[in-house]
């Protein structure tokens, strides 16, 4: 049976007693014992009527059987939709109901409130953390091995939600081709291995810890240490066992913080990588001068994996993203997506196996963001050195990313409008040491009115995520605007931004 994604990530690691998963509390799952526990909670997902094509929505802590699941999801032929674990269970039932998912896995611990999202979309409802849950019960009792179901490399493998401009989330539908090429392309690369020990302290919800770290671990053969989230503590524990780490900023920045990560500490480490966010070239340089390592920084996004990367060999250049991976054909653009040449700054385009097949159910939104020629247009603004090494400079889309995790004004905006007293509002990104930058709100309120601060928050905490709720708030009589109406975010900028 032909299954490209399972058999490339998951097969050949059947039946290997090797290493793949050492836990926090001191396990260690084998390559073989994941092959066989994806293959009991592929029987699982059967058993809940889940088919080959369904979408399983994910919602759980990180643990060995949220990647099993993803690997069951694999074999099995279904959609794994894995969701951020701050997400609110308002936010939840729209990624539910959106992606018309079949199944949806909740914590056991928010059962109660999980639960009625999946009956209102017509979901199954079940359970599962690292401690168990209902459809870790019914794996259990499965047989260990299960018949792979056939897919072609164009089939989905993945949707992963992105917000957007329109404050309205995406679903970008990754097929297996994109995720095994990205994945082969990387590991060769950064020259992963079997020898190699993951330091992953990342979320699996997204795709810099699923389909970067973990993919390209199961492609090579390897292992991680599987930190359920960022602790300097276990880094620094796990430190000398390990070879490799992937990490937000905020990894490396909260890692110089602390007086014991030295040269001594690292002296078993080979790689450091970077991404997700930009890494500051002072923390590039401060890296260098703790450890001898020069940190390794890569661009990419949900749509399109992997983008660029600095070199293994050869110049890491502090401030810049590198070069155009191998199989992946990167242009400076204009507006109209005419090739800038190398120094003048404009829109990062980009086209390869990597780049997704579209946004679930928006074929106008795919559309506005595809060219004719099948270049992805990224939002992102760059610009392309003589030797082809690439520097984000700055975002066409209003975006903000904090701690790695991307916030759309946008979505904020509407919710702040939609308060008592409120007029209008903005939401602008303004610079925080620990998590790059965070959402500060602009209220305006209605003429006569007071705004009832308090109030607004606490709508903000039912509605959205904790990571997306503003950190600051200020009120002001008017936006600033241009002579055509629109809202000066620069201006915004320069007045809070300190
Ligand atoms: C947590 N909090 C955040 C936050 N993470 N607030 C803003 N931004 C974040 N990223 C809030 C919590 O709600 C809590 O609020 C408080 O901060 C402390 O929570 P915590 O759980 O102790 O935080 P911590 O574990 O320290 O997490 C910070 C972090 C984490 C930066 C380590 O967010 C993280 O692992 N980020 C990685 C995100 C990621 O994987 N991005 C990749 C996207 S893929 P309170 O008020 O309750 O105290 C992508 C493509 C690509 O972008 O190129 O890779
Ligand atoms: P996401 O949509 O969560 O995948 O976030 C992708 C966005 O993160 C990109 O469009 C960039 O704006 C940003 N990004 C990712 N890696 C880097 C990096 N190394 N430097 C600067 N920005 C980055």
């Amino acid at each position: 049976m032909n299954n490209p994604l399972y058999d490339t990530m998951f097969a050949p690691h059947a039946g290997k007693d090797t290493p793949f998963l050492y836990l926090p509390e001191g396990g260690i799952i084998t390559h073989g014992a994941f092959v066989e526990r994806a293959a009991q909670l592929a029987h699982a997902l059967v058993s809940l009527s889940v088919h080959s094509g369904d979408r399983v929505a994910v919602q759980v802590e990180k643990c060995a059987d949220m990647l099993a699941l993803y690997a069951a999801c694999a074999q099995l032929g279904a959609i794994f939709l894995p969701l951020n674990t701050a997400y609110t269970a308002a936010e939840l039932s729209y990624f539910v109901s959106d992606s018309g998912a079949a199944l949806l896995v909740g914590d056991p611990a928010r059962s109660d409130e999980l639960r009625p999202v999946a009956d209102a979309a017509g979901a199954v409802f079940a359970t599962l953390d690292a401690k168990g849950g209902s459809l870790s019960d019914v794996a259990d009792a499965q047989a260990t091995s299960f018949d792979t179901i056939e897919r072609h490399e164009d089939d989905l493998a993945a949707f992963l939600y992105t917000s957007g401009t329109t404050g309205r989330s995406k679903g970008a539908m990754l097929s297996q081709k994109n995720l095994i090429s990205n994945a082969r392309t990387l590991t060769e690369l950064w020259q992963f291995t079997a020898d190699d020990v993951l330091l992953h302290a990342l979320p699996i919800f997204h795709t810099h810890g699923l389909f970067v770290a973990s993919n390209v671990m199961l492609m090579s053969g390897g292992a991680m240490v599987f930190l359920p989230k960022l602790d300097i503590d276990a880094l620094v524990a796990w430190m000398p066992r390990a070879t490799s780490m992937m990490g937000v900023p905020t990894f490396y920045t909260r890692l110089l913080d602390d007086a014991r990560f030295d040269r001594d500490l690292a002296a078993n480490m080979r790689l450091f990588i970077s991404g997700s966010a930009p890494l500051l070239a002072d923390t590039h340089v401060a890296f260098e001068v703790r450890t001898g390592h020069r940190i390794l920084e890569r661009y990419g996004m949900t749509e399109t994996n992997m983008n660029t990367s600095n070199p293994y060999e050869g110049a890491r250049r502090a401030g810049t993203v590198g070069l155009p991976l191998p199989d992946v054909e990167l242009r400076i653009a204009d507006a109209d997506g005419v090739e800038l040449p190398h120094g003048e700054t404009g829109v990062v385009e980009v086209r390869g196996d990597n780049v997704f097949l579209g946004y679930w159910n928006m074929p106008e939104k795919t559309e506005e963001e595809m060219r004719e020629d099948g270049f992805f247009i990224t939002g992102d603004l760059g610009v392309q050195d003589a030797d082809g090494y690439v520097t984000i400079v700055g975002r066409g889309k209003d975006l903000i990313i904090s701690g790695g995790y991307n916030i759309y004004p946008k979505e904020l905006e509407l919710l702040m409008d939609a308060q008592d007293g409120v007029l209008e509002s903005a939401v602008i990104g303004v610079p925080h040491d620990d998590l790059g930058e965070v959402p500060l709100a602009v209220l305006v309120p209605q003429a006569g009115t007071q705004i009832d601060l308090e109030m607004v928050k606490e709508n903000a905490a039912t509605a959205l995520a904790r990571f997306k709720q503003p950190r600051e708030y200020r009120i002001l009589e008017a936006l600033p605007r241009n002579t055509m109406g629109k809202v000066q975010k620069v201006a915004l900028r320069a007045q809070f931004g300190a």
